[in-house]
């Protein structure tokens, strides 16, 4: 019989391409999204060409009652809990917010699975942002956590959920600690997506500048698609463990867009302008993960280069542009 899934935020980046992948494998999916994103088409582009083939229920993950009857209606076998604020955000009126969302949210998923569906394995996604202001580089699954941000401390909350949890109640349910990971479905606020789709604006002058903060900040970037394998993998091990997922390789956000500016014949350094608002507290020892350990438990490992990743991102927002153009 075919595996049952529930993907919380099968409408985001990562719900998408995990989407994608399970409906591969023959699982039957079921993506959970909020009443809002049903009725807008852009908040369901990234499922646009599946959306056929799942199931979609709209429910806020925030009213436990709605979360447990589907539970207990669906009766899944994995469950992918992806939906959150996943914008690391550092202004004081976003706080309670992300805190409340993220930590009830998942909070919700696992008293739905005790009560309604005990077998059901849980994907948590965590965060490297849990690691936050670190004093050793690269981190793995024995660092000690030390969030820098709310984000990083709703995830904390909810992954030190995850394990009271598992042990408690003898559940499966495990955390990707992941590290940032990108690809053309990326949302636009972020570092990534906002200098892809600048330098093809810019390179078909639509745009003159893009307005950065620090471009001497540095990141573990990795692609998507890879990163959802690992979490299915995860879900599917004689035992539950939680692991950091990452490419184990920095880059600076010049480098980025370096890269970025390359694809399309431009110096970067001619349409940058940095701006206060979009500085963020400085960090002394960057992200970077070591995922030595799924590598050895389950044969997960980063493969995609980070210029590959980007040349593929700018592409496609030269191909979006152009549409758009022919379109008017
Ligand atoms: O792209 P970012 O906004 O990603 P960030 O904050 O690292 O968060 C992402 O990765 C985390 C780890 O996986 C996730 F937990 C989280 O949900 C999200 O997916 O910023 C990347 C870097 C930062 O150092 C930031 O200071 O880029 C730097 N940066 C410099 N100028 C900028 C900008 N970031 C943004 N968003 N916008 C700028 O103008």
């Amino acid at each position: 019989m075919a595996k049952k899934a529930i993907i919380t935020g099968i409408n985001g980046q990562d719900g998408s391409y995990l989407a994608e992948l399970l409906l591969d494998k023959g699982y039957k999916v079921y993506g959970i999204i909020r009443r809002s994103s049903i009725e807008s088409t852009d908040k369901t582009r990234n499922i646009e060409h599946i959306i056929d083939k799942v199931h979609l229920s709209t429910c806020s993950l925030e009213n436990s009652l709605a979360v447990y009857k589907l539970f207990a209606s669906i009766q899944p076998d994995e469950c992918y809990h992806l939906a959150a604020t996943s914008f690391v955000s550092y202004s004081l009126e976003d706080d309670l917010s992300i805190m409340m969302n993220n930590f009830t949210a998942t909070h919700n998923i696992l008293l739905s699975v005790i009560e309604a569906c005990p077998k059901c394995r849980v994907y948590f996604a965590g965060s490297s942002e849990i690691f936050g202001d670190v004093n050793v580089s690269p981190q793995n699954e024995k660092t000690s956590y030390n969030p820098r941000s709310v984000y990083g401390i709703s995830k904390l909350s909810s992954h030190q959920l995850i394990k009271n949890y598992r042990k408690q109640y003898g559940i499966y349910a495990c955390t990707g600690f992941t590290y940032n990971h990108e690809s053309p479905r990326r949302g636009c606020a972020f570092v990534t997506r906002k200098i892809t789709s600048a330098a093809a604006s810019i390179a078909l002058e639509r745009a003159s500048y893009i307005d950065l903060g620090n471009i001497d900040a540095a990141r573990d970037w990795g692609y998507a698609p890879e990163y959802v394998r690992a979490m299915q993998l995860m879900l599917n091990a004689e035992i539950p463990k939680d692991y950091v997922i990452a490419t184990g390789k920095l880059h600076t956000v010049r480098e980025l867009l370096e890269t970025a500016f390359n694809v399309v014949g431009l110096d970067y350094r001619n349409h940058i302008r940095i701006k206060k608002e979009f500085i963020r507290p400085a960090e002394e020892v960057a992200l970077v993960g070591d995922s030595t350990e799924i590598y050895k438990d389950l044969g997960w490992k980063a493969r995609a280069k980070f210029e590959e990743i980007i040349q593929e991102m700018v592409e496609n927002d030269l191909r979006i542009l152009r549409m758009e153009q022919n379109k008017a």
